[in-house]
């Protein structure tokens, strides 16, 4: 090859080269609901008695110029509320527009900001009724924005990231604060107050995020977003369904007084592996007979309530929720009593998802 000709393929190369390093960046909508991360506190040291939803989106990602470099962000507010009022309407609205973006081939990841006090009961709604492979990523902030050491500008920066990352694809919907990658099938908010609150306790992290990059190290076996048989499209309301919570010396009281307001489901966060004190037990077979369908799990909040084992369910006609804690066995009901009230059926979606 000739002097000029290498020189010519050299330079040829020093232009292409850089340019295959630049991969397009990711498109992701953050939608905003509120929450801590969205808090001002009267000081800098203010990190509880603040006020939670305050901040807009803009505000939220004009905080963390860093964002520019590794997505297209967009920011929406969606509603701005302490997510302790979280409710069925707000996630029915959040889980529609979450699935108009995905539905756009211009967009490829989602993400939620959130308060952290329901953020994991909103993470499994939308794993339940999201239709997509795409990630969608909530995430929250244990300290107000005005706080010494807020993080929520780092866990708005890794969400982001996770979000916009090919591997986080068909995962579900995942959870992401301090570094750490949640199922929402399984994550909870472990601590009132601490950074590290969210947790997997023993099924564990699906991963971490170190270094602008998501490592995942393993993934739920367990139904969710593009598998799921669960569509609230069309739906404006979900089924009314309460959580009875047991202790020692429980009565009636609760479990009669929600089938009096027409609940359609009641979950009982039962001792032990879900066991129901005599007057309880009474009173949803009670509920049973009167067609509201009746969910056993378990205070403990990890391992397998067991069909039959502390309660014969065949003949009470319960379903148990395997190992969903009450609040996400909730959920669980909700949706599959807007497709069947058949208990065989139910349990079914319960040992699917
Ligand atoms: N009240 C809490 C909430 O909105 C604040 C927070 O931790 O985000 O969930």
């Amino acid at each position: 090859m000739s002097l000029k000709a290498s020189r010519f393929l050299a330079l040829l190369l020093l232009v292409a080269l850089p340019a295959a390093a630049q991969q397009p960046l990711p498109n992701v909508v953050i939608l905003a609901t509120g929450g801590t991360i969205a808090g001002t506190g009267a000081t800098s040291t203010t990190t509880v008695g603040y006020t939670a939803a305050k901040i807009g989106v803009e505000a939220l990602i004009d905080a963390v110029p860093e964002l520019k470099k590794v997505a297209n962000v967009k920011g929406e507010q969606v509603m701005q509320i302490a997510s302790e009022n979280m409710n069925n309407e707000a996630w029915l609205k959040l889980a529609k527009r979450v699935n108009a973006l995905l539905a756009q081939p211009d967009v490829d990841g989602v993400v939620i900001t959130h308060g952290t006090d329901t953020i994991e009961e909103t993470a499994y709604f939308l794993d339940l009724v999201v239709k997509s492979d795409k990630p969608v990523v909530v995430v929250g902030a244990m300290r107000p924005s005005t706080a010494i050491s807020a993080d929520g500008p780092i866990n708005l920066y890794n969400a982001v990231i996770l979000a916009g990352s090919k591997d986080a694809i068909g995962k579900g919907v995942l959870v992401c604060l301090n570094d750490q990658i949640n199922a929402a099938r399984e994550v909870t908010k472990s601590n009132t107050a601490t950074a590290d609150t969210f947790r997997t306790p023993e099924l564990g992290f699906l991963g971490y995020m170190q270094d602008n990059k998501a490592h995942f190290y393993r993934e739920s076996t367990r139904r969710h977003t593009a598998k799921s048989e669960f569509d609230v499209s069309q739906l404006d309301k979900l089924p009314q369904v309460d959580i009875v919570y047991g202790y020692a010396n429980a009565n009636r009281v609760a479990v009669d007084a929600f089938v009096a307001a027409g609940a359609k489901g009641i979950v009982n966060a039962g001792v032990g592996d879900g066991s129901l004190a005599d007057p309880v037990k009474a009173a949803l077979i009670d509920a049973r007979k009167k067609g509201v369908l009746v969910v056993r799990s378990a205070r403990a909040g990890n391992g397998i309530v067991a069909r039959n084992g502390e309660v014969n369910d065949d003949q009470t006609d319960f379903v148990v929720s395997d190992t969903l804690t009450a609040q996400k066995a909730r959920i669980l009901l909700m949706l599959a009593l807007t497709k069947t009230t058949d208990t065989k059926e139910i349990q079914r979606i319960f040992y699917s998802y």
